[in-house]
């Protein structure tokens, strides 16, 4: 039987500072997501983008949170549905907010999940850590319960991932009180300077073993920040000095051949920002390669 993916882009934007990662949908499939997909062997289900109520409640340590955390319950639905009927699931943002809608369905879905999370960000912050207020900063932090629970609870009784099974991959701009707050829950992190020295492959190894083993499956969080602005200039939080492309592709490989992949996002795409949509190309690729895509 032919695996089925439902795309569900989402058009958010209100989670950052910066306006335009509401466009990424549209820049990852015109990179041709669909047809890869399709040439893959998949077939793809378009199920169209989540549009972000034009007005809402907001507040400064929680911005804009009416609006992300409608889009997150709505979101929430649909990657709940997908999962039902056996589809696997690729979100595309927008800006990260919305990880906590999909992450919350495919915990609710399997009940004990591992969370690969690839960032420049540590997006752990809550509302009192928070420099900014912005919600794409506190998503990782939400989907474990330590985080607002305005972005993970829709009435369903979320269930809260195990961060024993957490891992965070690429961080390298990870505000003070977050660095703290994710030390002492403990989650698994290798920062950009451990992946230097023990190389991308041993950092997935590791990172496999974490979060796959004693799960039902993985679900990917990628944002394309983690990867060097040089590569991924499309984004609105860059950092310096980050993953190369090689790094990335090898990353999602990785968790491809484990067959542990149940879910995943792709995030912060900024065409806005891109060049000729480099970015988006980049991101769209990535989706293929950690669905299965084989370089030879
Ligand atoms: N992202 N730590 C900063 C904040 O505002 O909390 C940056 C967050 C960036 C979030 O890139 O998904
Ligand atoms: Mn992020
Ligand atoms: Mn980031
Ligand atoms: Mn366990």
């Amino acid at each position: 039987m032919e695996r089925i993916v439902d795309l569900v882009g989402v058009q958010m934007d209100f989670g950052a500072s910066k306006r335009g990662v509401s466009m990424g949908p549209a820049a990852i499939r015109y990179a041709g997501l669909s047809e890869g997909l399709e040439r893959m062997g998949f077939q793809v289900e378009n199920l169209g983008d989540i549009v972000p109520l034009l007005k809402g409640d907001t507040k400064p340590t929680l911005r804009n949170y009416e609006q992300v955390v409608d889009v997150n319950r709505r979101l929430y639905h649909t990657v709940y549905q997908s999962l039902e009927q056996g589809h696997f699931p690729v979100v595309l943002g927008g800006d990260h907010s919305i990880a906590a809608g999909s992450i919350s369905a495919v915990s609710k879905f399997y009940g004990s999940i591992g969370i690969i999370w690839v960032d420049a960000h540590g997006d752990w912050n809550n509302e009192e850590s928070s420099q900014t207020g912005n919600m794409h900063g506190m998503p990782f932090s939400a989907v474990c319960g330590y985080g607002p629970d305005c972005m993970v609870d829709f009435g369903q009784g979320p269930v809260f991932v195990d961060v024993a099974h957490c891992v965070q991959i690429g961080g390298r701009d990870i505000d003070t009180q977050e660095r703290i707050r994710m030390k002492e829950a403990g989650v698994t992190i290798f920062p950009i300077d451990m992946i230097d020295e023990l190389g991308m492959a041993e950092v997935m190894r590791r990172a496999m073993a974490v979060a796959g083993e004693g799960t039902k499956g993985i679900h990917l969080s990628f944002d394309v920040d983690a990867i060097t602005p040089e590569a991924a200039p499309g984004t609105g939080t860059v950092v310096h000095s980050g993953l190369t492309t090689r790094e990335a592709f090898l990353a999602v490989e990785t968790i491809a051949r484990s067959q542990k992949l149940v879910s995943m996002d792709m995030v912060e795409v900024n065409p806005i920002l891109d060049e000729r949509n480099k970015t988006g190309i980049l991101a769209s690729e990535l989706v293929q390669s950690a669905l299965g895509k084989v370089v030879f």
